[in-house]
């Protein structure tokens, strides 16, 4: 049987922006994850670029860290079997061309920046950025 696993998403300012929260969560809690804990924030230029600094060299950086702070986001933790790869299934793929038929990007993003939601790559990265966020009494699985 898969483990049960916990992942860090984000709802992206594209999407908070288009009133999508509702159906964007509707997506995961449909496909077997649950959403154990969540808030919307407003990330400061700080935070977007400590959250990517993995980024840091990367082309895109600037112009993602600009979009990030461009509106509020949701960060969610999400739990359920297999959660971070699950949760990368339900997304499809970072450019909306290229994510299979309903998938969260394909539905909703506008572009490959503002592709609607994060998600962890590994369990290693989503116990840290579920760290980044969360504190342990704010997860209620
Ligand atoms: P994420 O981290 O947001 O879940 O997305 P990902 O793994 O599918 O994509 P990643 O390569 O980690 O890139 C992080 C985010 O940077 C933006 N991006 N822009 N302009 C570009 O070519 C470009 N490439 C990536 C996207 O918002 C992407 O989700
Ligand atoms: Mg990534």
């Amino acid at each position: 049987m898969a483990a049960v696993e916990r992942t860090l998403s984000i709802i992206k300012p594209d999407a908070t922006r288009r009133n999508l929260t509702g159906r964007i969560n509707a997506k995961f809690e449909e496909q077997g994850l649950r959403i154990v804990a969540q808030k919307r924030i407003r990330l400061t230029r700080e935070q977007a670029e400590a959250f990517y600094a993995v980024h840091r060299e990367r082309p895109f950086f600037g112009g993602l860290v600009a979009f990030m702070t461009s509106g509020p986001v949701v960060v969610q933790v999400l739990e359920g079997e297999d959660a971070v790869a699950r949760n990368r299934e339900i997304m499809g793929a970072t450019d909306p061309a290229k994510a299979a038929p309903g998938t969260i990007r394909k539905e909703f993003a506008e572009n490959i920046e503002a592709n609607s939601v994060h998600g962890s790559d590994s369990a290693e990265n989503a116990a840290r950025e579920i760290a980044f966020f969360f504190s342990e009494i704010e997860i209620v699985g």
